[in-house]
């Protein structure tokens, strides 16, 4: 099976802790503090690898971690940091939180390299918490935890016109013969099993994305055939070439087959049924145009195939939609389809089709209940923030981001912590110290 979705589970590094030492020197009675600091966690990346063109990878190997950050040492020595790990996935590939099926980052578009998890921060060594009070301080900061996240990967194809249609209309048949595609053709069903795509050149210098996609049938929108594996990879297309088989070769009315498919459309993204979509009354080579028979009035009856045409462009020509006759096989009416299409695609928004981010990983993670305490260090004077939750929830944000920053004083106001230092007195400008970092206070 074509693999254009995985599981897997990603962490980022642990930040290394910070160290607690002090100098020993010969003839040096009492040495200051020397502990060195944690080295940072490594973080993980998205890259886009433009020769990829399956997610299969991550079908064998499903974890995959970042180096954790060194511990630091005596004599003032940093911990190595982690090793980054940049995950490689084909264009189009859309990251997705496992449980809650939010989008974290569509990869495609200018969208080439995405960091998801940054690694933990290395804590500070104890020689950034000597003092004036405190020469010989026996704290330092542990490294911020590593963060893990379970992803749903899905690669959803970018082109700009998307080929539907029932199993073996001749979609494929179509591709080949007007772009540098080699999709396999047979005469069976679901010949195609994975999308492939093809670059159109018109003369005249215009020249877009073709996709096609395997065979549709009824019940593909609830998972029927292979059902969501194809409609996903056309929901990016802008246009539609819809094609059917006007010969009625295999037996079935066409008009039915724009039925069923229309109907799976809809079921499956109301959204779809909204683009343009152009009929390719496909196979009209096999249509004889010699009668099968006479009336007894003299007028001549023809194969259904014969009629089939005209009754295509009968019912849905007043319902706006453009319907051409052509072989793909003899390419007969396909330099006009083709035009057609770009004219089309002319008129459109030029910028893909981008899904939005709905999960931040740097703000969407479990805030726990564990407690906290807030006080007042008169030595210092500075108001002092620490507790487990908030060490934890510290460890996972990122303060350097602007957005990070935001979420962080909101979860110090959300959770009632800017009110206790009110109550203590905090007036504008004094200090704040949470683990080693040092905020002047703002309304
Ligand atoms: N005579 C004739 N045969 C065609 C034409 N187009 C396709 N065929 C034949 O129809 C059969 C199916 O063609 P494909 O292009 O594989 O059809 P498909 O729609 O891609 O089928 P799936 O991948 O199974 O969905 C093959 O035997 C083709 O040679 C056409 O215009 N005329
Ligand atoms: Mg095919």
């Amino acid at each position: 099976m074509f693999a254009d979705r995985a599981q897997i589970y990603i962490r980022s590094g642990k930040g290394g802790d910070g160290h607690v030492s002090f100098r020993r020197e010969k003839y040096v009675p009492d040495g200051g503090p020397d502990g060195g600091d944690g080295g940072d966690g490594g973080s993980v990346f998205f890259v886009v690898d433009e020769g990829m063109n399956t997610l299969s990878d991550y079908r064998h190997i499903r974890k995959y971690k970042a180096g954790d950050g060194e511990d630091g040492g005596k004599r003032n020595c940093r911990g190595k940091n982690g090793e980054d790990i940049y995950l490689k996935v084909p264009k189009g590939t859309v990251i997705k939180e496992l449980t809650s099926g939010k989008v974290i980052a569509d990869m495609s578009g200018d969208n080439k390299e995405y960091r998801i998890l940054k690694g933990g921060r290395g804590g500070n060594g104890n020689q950034h918490y000597a003092t004036s009070t405190m020469q010989a301080p026996k704290y330092a900061q542990p490294g911020q935890p590593a963060r893990e996240l379970n992803l749903f990967l899905e690669l959803k194809v970018i082109a700009d016109v998307g080929l539907i249609g029932f199993p073996n209309v001749g979609k494929s048949t179509l591709l080949s013969s007007c772009s540098n595609a080699k999709p396999e053709i047979a005469n069976y069903h679901f010949t195609t099993l994975s999308p492939h795509l093809g670059v159109v050149d018109l003369s005249g210098g215009s020249s877009f994305v073709m996709a096609d996609i395997p065979g549709i049938i009824e019940g593909a929108s609830e998972g029927v055939g292979l059902g969501f594996d194809f409609l996903r990879h056309i929901e990016r297309t802008k246009v539609f070439i819809h094609v059917v088989d006007a010969s009625g070769s295999e037996g079935r009315d066409p008009i039915e087959d724009i039925e069923t498919i229309h109907n799976e459309l809809k079921k499956y993204n109301p959204e779809l049924l909204k683009r343009p979509i152009i009929i390719a009354a496909n196979k009209i080579d096999i249509i004889s145009d010699e009668p099968v028979d006479i009336k007894d009035d003299g007028e001549f009856v023809y194969s259904e195939g014969y009629y089939n045409v005209q009754r295509i462009k009968d019912k849905y020509e007043p319902l706006g939609f453009k319907v051409f006759p052509i072989s793909s096989y003899t390419k007969q009416g396909v330099n006009e389809l083709l035009y057609h299409v770009s004219s089309v695609l002319d008129t459109l928004d030029k910028t893909p089709v981008v899904f939005e981010q709905e999960y931040d990983p740097e703000v969407n993670f479990p805030v726990s209940d564990e407690p906290y305490t807030v006080s007042f260090d008169h030595s210092e004077n500075e108001y002092v923030v620490e507790g487990p939750r908030i060490e934890k929830m510290l460890g996972y944000t990122n303060l350097d981001s602007e957005k990070g920053f935001a979420f962080f004083q909101n979860f110090l106001k959300d959770n009632g912590i800017l009110d206790e230092l009110e109550a203590l007195g905090i007036k504008e400008g004094d200090t704040v110290r949470i683990y080693g970092f040092s905020f002047e206070y703002l309304k």
